[in-house]
């Protein structure tokens, strides 16, 4: 009885004077002061190869644009994964008016954790891929729908590992999973017609018409075109007008975490995509993680941003990897 008291003494204290050790090694080393290292907790491990192939599977159905095969045979594997990981999943399908009349029957697919829970974390991206790839060089294909491997399967990709890694590690916030649908069915470039709101069909129609009535989130974060090699995510300029604050958290959890060279402290365009949406009409602040050109690079997106290029083949585990770690670091640190 009494050697087993002391063994527990002993090891209370072996592993208390190892945290202290160890806080003092990293303050040591970085230079920094003790309240600007990151709270030692542990966050489960997002895996880069998974995310790689959930990205996969979403180009092999080919371009996911509304009203065509590919789009319903990915929403249903889309449905079917996350049913596996959440605790709902609500498929909200409607109908809307494209920019050209096209009448679209769009789904927004809903997956919910911990639904008891009142606090709670909004994630998003958009599962749609465009229907033209109107920044292609090569102008006999910009009619021609895109693969949108990074602009719509990546960000998927990114937050089906993350609904994994929550089946498996209960947090301790309500998370809900947005993929928003028919983002990406604005006017082609040759359009110069300029209608308003005619991007982001998806998400306009989930913020005036939630999957619950007075649905709220503290905050929420949107991934977009987050799986190109060596991508930088400046502060894009709807996140910093609507939501500074979740701006400062995510690019300050990515710094600690060591990722500051791809979340540059650097002010981007404003990007009219679903979380300006969100922002405006539902009034939850949210904010845009997005691939942007910083500085005197050419062009607001990455390279082959609405082209037929934008292939599985460009799409790197690691920046994956990077993001989602970051998300799962800002949702277990809550
Ligand atoms: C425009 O630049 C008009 N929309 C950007 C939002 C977007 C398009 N995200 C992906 N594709
Ligand atoms: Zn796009």
């Amino acid at each position: 009885m009494r050697l087993t008291g002391v063994l527990i003494s002993v090891l209370i204290f072996a592993a208390t004077a190892c945290i202290s050790t160890d806080n003092k090694r990293d303050g040591a080393s970085s230079g920094k002061t003790d309240d600007e290292e990151q709270t030692p907790v542990n966050i489960p491990e997002f895996n880069p190869d998974s995310a790689f192939h959930f990205v996969k599977q979403q180009t092999d159905f080919g371009p996911r644009v509304p009203n065509t095969k590919a789009h319903d045979k990915c929403a249903d594997y889309l449905t079917q994964k996350m049913k596996g990981y959440a605790d709902t999943v609500i498929v909200q399908k409607s109908k809307v008016r494209a920019y050209n009349n096209d009448i679209l029957n769009i789904k927004n697919i809903i997956s919910v954790f911990n639904p008891e829970k009142t606090k709670r974390i909004l994630l998003g991206a958009h599962w749609d891929s465009r229907p033209y790839a109107d920044h292609d060089p090569d102008k006999s294909v910009r009619w021609e729908p895109i693969q949108g491997a990074n602009d719509g399967a990546s960000g998927v990709g990114a937050l089906m590992e993350i609904a994994r890694v929550l089946s498996k590690n209960n947090p301790d916030v309500g998370v809900d999973i947005i993929f928003f649908d028919a983002e990406d069915y604005g006017p082609p470039e040759s359009d110069q017609s300029n209608k308003q709101d005619t991007w982001g069909l998806g998400s306009q129609y989930w913020a005036r018409n939630p999957h619950n009535f007075g649905y709220n989130a503290h905050y929420g974060i949107l991934l977009d075109m987050v799986g190109a090699a060596n991508a930088q995510f400046p502060k894009e300029r709807f996140s910093t007008y609507y939501a500074p604050d979740v701006v400062d958290k995510v690019w300050s959890i990515a710094d600690k975490a060591g990722y500051g060279k791809y979340f540059p402290d650097e002010e981007g365009g404003p990007i009219n995509d679903d979380h300006y949406y969100i922002n405006e009409i539902i009034g939850i602040p949210m904010i845009n993680i997005i691939h942007l050109k910083t500085g005197s690079e050419s062009g607001t997106f990455f390279k082959h941003w609405h082209t037929k290029e934008d292939t599985i083949d460009k799409i790197s585990p690691q920046t994956l990897n990077v993001v989602g770690t970051v998300v799962l670091n800002v949702i277990y640190r809550e």
